[in-house]
């Protein structure tokens, strides 16, 4: 059985007994995404929010090679303080486990623990995406390739312009991955609530979510649903700004020759100093916000 690498957290194991809604949560934003101390308190914010709202937050990661779903408060410590956690996406999983080793998990390796574990709902901040200059560097993160076959619903707020985004949508639509707004007509490009492109689809409430997303799976069409969920008004980041702070850092990356999978966390630590501690606040409230509405999905979702 693969469920025998799964270690389920007491709260998350009363959750399933009782067929209560579960949301997952990634701990690569802790490792690797935001800084210390504002990784931890960020993520015991953001499973509190999901708990005020109805569902049980199920934050994933590896420990000691096993599988874990749902996290202790050492445990958070232990992966938001250590500077050797591997961030671990799908090809990092099996050397891992069979290694007894310590991972972070990507958007990616997150959805394939929470559908090993049977969550459907998956709260985020940024997906991975097509690289700028892709058609050279082949850079296009594995999250894509997830969502094409791995069926959980993934709550981000859009993609960041760190990336391609119109790449990034082609791509997601020759996998048949439904990328819906909520409350958006406009793809949110994270820092900022609209970007030049549209989403496919878009819904207003929690309810409406759950149903697309339930007859998807329904009628047997596997993989992911992006649920694109627009930063805050009052946090979002002035786009003419943002966008130079990106363009310098990912001048940064090139002239570094940074590469593989340490592109997006340099990327983030860039953005992060370059806007002196602005861009990480608005992370933190958009991820907070992701998880409102993700937990309410579940919630309708678990009806
Ligand atoms: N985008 C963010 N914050 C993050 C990440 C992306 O705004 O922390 C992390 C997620 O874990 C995502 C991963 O799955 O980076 C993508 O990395 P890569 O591009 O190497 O696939
Ligand atoms: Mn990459």
């Amino acid at each position: 059985m693969k469920t025998e690498w799964l270690e389920f957290s007491k709260e998350v194991l009363e959750a399933k007994k009782n067929d209560l809604p579960i949301v997952a949560l990634e701990s690569t934003i802790i490792s690797h995404g935001m800084p210390y101390p504002q990784n931890v308190e960020t993520a015991k914010e953001v499973e509190d929010i999901i708990r005020k709202n109805g569902a049980v937050p199920a934050t994933i990661a590896i420990i000691d090679g096993k599988i874990k779903i749902g996290l202790s408060d050492d445990e958070i410590e232990f992966l938001a303080k250590s500077d050797n956690i591997e961030k671990a996406s799908r090809r990092d999983l099996p050397y891992l486990i069979a290694g007894k080793k310590n991972g972070a998990t990507t958007v990616a390796a997150t959805m394939i623990c929470a559908e090993l574990a049977g969550i459907k709902v998956f709260v985020t901040g940024g997906i991975g995406g097509v690289h700028r200059e892709a058609e050279q560097t082949m850079d296009i993160s594995a999250d894509l390739q997830e969502l094409a076959k791995t069926s959980v619903a993934v709550v981000c707020a859009g993609a960041k312009s760190i990336l391609d985004i119109g790449l990034t949508l082609e791509y997601l639509e020759t996998y048949g991955v439904p990328v819906v707004g909520y409350g958006t007509k406009s793809l949110p490009a994270f820092y900022t609530r609209t970007s030049p492109f549209e989403v496919n689809f878009s819904v207003e409430t929690p309810k409406e979510a759950a149903a697309m997303i339930q007859t998807k799976w329904a009628l047997g069409l596997e993989g992911g649903v992006v649920i694109a969920n627009p930063i805050p008004e009052k946090d979002a980041l002035e786009e003419k700004y943002i966008t130079e702070i990106i363009e310098k850092a990912l001048q940064e990356a090139k002239e570094n020759n940074i590469t593989g999978k340490k592109v997006t966390p340099f990327l983030l630590s860039r953005v992060k100093e370059l806007t002196e501690g602005t861009s990480l606040v608005a992370n933190i409230a958009l991820v907070k916000n992701n998880a409102e509405v993700g937990s309410r999905m579940a919630v309708e979702l678990n009806k």
